[in-house]
């Protein structure tokens, strides 16, 4: 039989291959769980992440941004699903995830504690929180979990659809009345700097990087997305004649990157903390929901148990 240290090594040579590591294989105990943690914590921000947004849907101008942003919405739901289906992968079940996010034991992307004002802010999310998180999964679509990164691909292609949803709500404010464009140039100032705390702590901060790089969770540090985030967005703000609310902000010829002011580290850490603008209302919202769909998920366990019990009796007969 093969001791700790040679499946060790297995498991290592795997990684150096750049092969995956699947459900069945052996995987040291603190990989799988950094991995129900980081996994469970995108499928909760995903989740949600559909309250901000969903709280637009009847107040969008329009038909047609209506549908689009139900479509969209919609879609957040089926990425904590196929995120909650990999974390069960790991052997944790969906109600020990969802308790832990309703008891608060459980993190979610503090993006998602802020309050979205107005018209102009479903704009600014979908241009800067899902161009962010598209950013994050797109390296991620090449981590070392088998089931995370299949999920990744999948959702990838459907929020570069988010992105370019939100940037082309930012072009016709930006394009329209002196009121619109104020209102675009507003919702960028005051989602500029939430979104750059979305890559997590800077790399000196980040507890849980240098295992995650080892393990090929991560491909890249938290600052290195973020300078990679802020680089393709600046191009993007000026097309829009929007001033990025940040006078550090700069070429820097010798980097080939731009320079960038101080992230308010005190708000990060307050809003991970739970004492965000909106962290309180959020749980209060998905915990109601879960209670309210009580009745569908005793329903659905009837209807299964049902159907067994049939085809136990037909496998009888
Ligand atoms: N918010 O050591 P690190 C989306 C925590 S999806 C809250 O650097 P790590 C789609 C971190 O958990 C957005 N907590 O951690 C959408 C750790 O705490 P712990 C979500 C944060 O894991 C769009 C501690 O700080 N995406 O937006 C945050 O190596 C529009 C120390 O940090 C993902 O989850 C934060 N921003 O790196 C939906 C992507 N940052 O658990 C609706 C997957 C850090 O040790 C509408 N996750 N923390 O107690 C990741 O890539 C990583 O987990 C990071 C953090 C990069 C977020």
């Amino acid at each position: 039989m093969e001791n700790t240290v040679q499946l060790e090594e297995q498991f290592n040579a795997k990684l150096d291959k750049g092969e995956f590591i699947e459900p069945k294989d052996w995987m040291p105990e603190k990989y799988r769980k950094t991995l129900i943690r980081q996994i469970s914590q995108h499928a909760h921000s995903e989740i949600i992440g559909m309250q901000p947004e969903g709280n637009w849907i009847t107040r969008a101008p329009s038909l047609r941004r209506k549908a689009v942003l139900l479509a969209k919405v919609q879609d957040e739901a089926g990425h904590g699903l196929y995120l909650y289906s990999a974390a069960e992968t790991m052997g944790i079940s969906r109600d020990e995830l969802l308790d832990q996010l309703h008891t608060g034991k459980a993190k979610y992307s503090s993006i998602f504690n802020y309050q979205t004002l107005t018209w102009a802010d479903m704009g600014a999310v979908g241009w800067l929180v899902d161009g962010a998180a598209i950013i994050n999964q797109v390296m991620l679509q090449r981590t070392s979990y088998g089931p995370y990164s299949r999920a990744m691909v999948r959702i990838c292609k459907e929020e570069s659809f988010h992105q370019r949803q939100g940037y082309e709500i930012m072009c016709a404010l930006a394009a329209g009345t002196p009121e619109q464009k104020a209102m675009a140039q507003d919702a960028l100032n005051r989602w500029w700097w939430p979104t750059l705390m979305m890559f997590g702590p800077k790399d000196s901060e980040s507890k849980n990087s240098t295992d995650s790089i080892r393990w090929k969770i991560k491909r890249e540090t938290n600052d290195e997305l973020r300078q990679k985030f802020i680089d393709r967005t600046v191009a993007q703000a000026e097309h829009l004649g929007l001033v990025i609310p940040d006078p550090e902000l700069k070429w820097n010829e010798e980097r080939g990157h731009y320079d960038s002011g101080e992230i308010n580290w005190e708000e990060f850490w307050n809003v991970v903390e739970g004492r965000g603008p909106c962290n309180h209302i959020r749980l209060k919202v998905r915990v109601a929901a879960h209670e309210n769909g009580a009745w569908v998920r005793e329903a659905a366990n009837a209807y299964a148990a049902k159907k067994a019990k049939r085809e136990a009796g037909s496998l009888v007969a």
